[in-house]
């Protein structure tokens, strides 16, 4: 998050800029102060100090010191590059000690910018651990209801026609600590960070299906995992024939062992669970396998009794990632507020912003490119007076699907619910400038 230095700074130049005028409670400003530079100058954003401080890097004559190193030759080049000594963003881990292998490790969603997850940042969820997959030993099979069974290699498959696509996955069971009784004390990525995006690349599930022939009556696909749980999910063969990909690379480089080693099922905009990694086995039926993770997991029961079960979609989210929770905004004055929006049934086409708990809204930016299941980046100018705020966002999707208010949510889905939390989020900041997770 920018922030201005000098505490209870006005914005010199905002009755002269009228993208500066508040447009919501609050102090919220109008989204046009990111798409025109001229403006945000004239909102005396920049923080620069004044030439005249002098400071560990500079005396007082405004020039610049020489740093040590700039007095010798850097290190040599490097076979695979790591982030800064000085950057420790890492994944937080809680797993179940009593089960190994069974577990998930958080993307620190509120230590990264853009919209594309690191690889080795993105969320692991794994029930029983990462296989250590030679890929010459490892085979897809497709049977089942088909024409003819076929049995590829990996090299057979890198052999095909592939595409690439901008996707989110995201568990069922993210934020699902939304469902608890009282806030989760956490930052932004340790409560909804089981939420990735990458540039996945592989080969269209259609062109193997097609390969193999499916039987009319096959309705259902089951994909099968090579890790020791053998994890089984059933997919509709219209979803595996629409837009699947079996992927071989994320982010530009073969997939990294915990997210699939060397070939994962994507099922865009569809829950993370259906996105079997280590995939070894394909199988055309004409009903669902009834695993435990499509009946006793990633299902509720709903307060009539029934219970909610194939429900395949990611609904719209937004969360605010700057600020989060466990910070303290270091004074008053102009801040972005910035966060990720997205949707599994296609593109996000709005993300409101409300600073004062949702008495009113108004329009964040939207970076470019505004892409269908995949992360969207949100911006909104905002100038705090130091007065205590509440700030909440709100997506709606291009099926115009609002996301509900936590009490909506839980009024349709009643308390025992577990999966599938898509609420609005709610970050309070106190006149002493802490922010806390509340539910407003
Ligand atoms: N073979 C296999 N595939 C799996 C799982 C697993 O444990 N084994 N976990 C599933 C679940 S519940 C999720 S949310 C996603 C997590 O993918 P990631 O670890 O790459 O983030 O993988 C899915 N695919
Ligand atoms: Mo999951």
């Amino acid at each position: 998050m920018r922030e201005d230095n000098d505490r209870n700074s006005s914005l010199p130049g905002l009755a002269h800029a009228e993208d500066l005028i508040p447009v919501a409670g609050g102090g919220l400003l109008h989204r046009r102060v990111f798409l025109r530079r001229g403006a945000a100058l004239a909102a005396g954003v920049a923080s620069g100090a004044a030439l005249a401080a002098a400071d560990s890097a500079s005396p007082a004559d405004g020039t610049l010191t020489t740093p040590p190193w700039m007095r010798k030759p850097g290190l040599p080049f490097s076979n695979y590059g790591r982030p800064s000594e000085h950057e420790q963003v890492v994944r937080w881990i809680s797993a179940n000690p009593a089960v190994p292998g069974n577990g998930i490790s958080w993307t620190p969603l509120h230590e990264l910018e853009g919209t594309i997850t690191p690889s080795g940042l993105h969320f692991e969820r794994h029930h029983n651990g990462v296989p250590q997959i030679d890929p010459a030993d490892h085979r897809l099979l497709i049977h089942g209801m088909v024409k003819q069974p076929l049995k590829y290699t990996v090299k057979d498959l890198a052999r095909y026609p592939m595409r690439s696509d901008l996707i989110f996955i995201e568990c069922g069971g993210n934020s699902n600590a939304g469902w608890r009784e009282e806030p989760a004390p956490q930052p932004a990525g340790f409560i909804h960070g089981l939420a990735s995006c990458s540039e996945w690349t592989g080969v269209p599930l259609s062109i193997l299906l097609e390969e193999a022939g499916i039987d009319p009556a096959a309705t259902w696909m089951i994909a099968e995992g090579a890790d020791a749980i053998a994890h089984v999910m059933s997919l509709p063969v219209e979803k595996a024939m629409n837009d699947c990909i079996l992927a071989l690379y994320q982010n530009g480089e073969k997939i990294r062992p915990e997210n699939g080693y060397p070939l994962r099922l994507v099922a865009p905009g569809w829950e993370g669970v259906l996105n079997v990694k280590w995939l070894r086995r394909l199988e055309l039926t004409d009903r669902p396998v009834m695993s435990r993770n499509e009946t006793s997991r990633y299902t509720e029961l709903l307060p009539s009794g029934k219970a909610r079960q194939f429900t395949f979609w990611i609904d719209a989210k937004s969360v605010i990632m700057a600020p989060t929770h466990g910070m303290t905004m270091p004074g008053t004055g102009y801040y972005e507020v910035s966060g990720l929006a997205w949707s599994g049934r296609g593109r996000v086409t709005r993300v409101e912003v409300s600073a004062d708990g949702g008495k009113s809204w108004a329009d964040a930016a939207l970076q470019e490119p505004v892409l269908p299941r995949c992360f969207t980046r949100f911006r909104m100018g905002w100038h705090w007076d130091g007065a205590p705020a509440i700030l909440k966002s709100r997506a709606t999707d291009e099926t115009g699907y609002v996301q509900p208010e936590r009490d909506a949510l839980l009024a349709e889905r009643g308390r025992n619910g577990y999966f599938h939390y898509n609420a609005i989020v709610a970050w309070e900041v106190s006149a002493d400038g802490r922010v806390t997770h509340v539910y407003a």
